[in-house]
């Protein structure tokens, strides 16, 4: 199995909890790419062009973040991440919000990128809404998840990985799109998924990044 990542580890940390869940961690072939640089090799895993992207055993691609954590999810034979039973639309509801807040986050930044004159401020506000709604729901389900917490499954994974990236990057309080957003503290607007978060943390599969001289050390291809 060949996992497709870039060095920034976050875009992958799901795939990697998912993994480490179901015991396949080591399993992994791990291939750095860069889909921004010009020679990047990206194209011929994913017509998408986009990281994580995966090969599985057979030689047949899989890519899409969420679709690679199923797979994975396949071979994990104690404690599956994705319910089957009753919970299961409500649970990928919450994995898809959280994921979105993902996507939100690294739409701004990207687009933060160009010079501040060059911004497309109303694209980026829209983004920051989507950023706001989503963790809003995500409060409440954060409700219901602390009332039940031996259970473990994807949205927890992906809430995770979201709330980790949007720590350590945080478009909201760098871009200042709306008054107020220099001192935004996401934790202090959105406590129940603060406290939520800050209890998650300590299971090892989640705790777990790739070390630094690892993320270099792997190939390019
Ligand atoms: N939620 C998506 C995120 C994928 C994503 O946006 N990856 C970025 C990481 S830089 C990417 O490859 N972007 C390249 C592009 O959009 O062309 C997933 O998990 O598959």
């Amino acid at each position: 199995m060949k996992l497709v990542f870039t060095p920034n580890p976050e875009y992958i940390h799901k795939v990697l909890v998912t993994a480490q869940e179901a015991g396949v961690l080591n399993k992994l072939h791990m291939e750095r790419q860069v889909p921004f640089d010009e020679d990047t090799e990206i194209w011929k895993y994913n017509p998408l062009g986009k990281v994580p992207s995966f090969v599985m055993d057979n030689g047949k691609p899989l890519f899409g973040g969420l679709l690679i954590c199923e797979y994975l999810d396949s071979f994990n034979k104690t404690a599956p991440l994705f319910p089957k039973d009753d919970t299961r639309w409500d649970v990928r509801r919450q994995m898809i919000t959280s994921d979105g807040v993902f996507d939100a986050t690294t739409l701004i930044r990207v687009e933060s990128w160009r010079d501040k004159a060059e911004w497309n401020v109303d694209y980026m506000v829209r983004e920051r809404r989507k950023i706001m709604l989503a963790l809003k729901l995500l409060n409440e389900d954060a409700k219901e998840w602390l009332k039940n917490p031996k259970r473990f499954h994807i949205a927890h994974v992906t809430t995770a990985g979201s709330l980790s990236y949007l720590s350590l990057r945080n478009p909201i309080t760098d871009c200042k799109l709306e008054p107020g957003d220099g001192d935004w503290d996401w934790k202090k607007e959105f406590p129940v998924l603060g406290g939520w978060y800050d209890g998650i943390l300590s299971r090892p599969s989640l705790a777990f990044r790739l070390a630094k001289e690892d993320i270099a050390a792997y190939p390019k291809a």
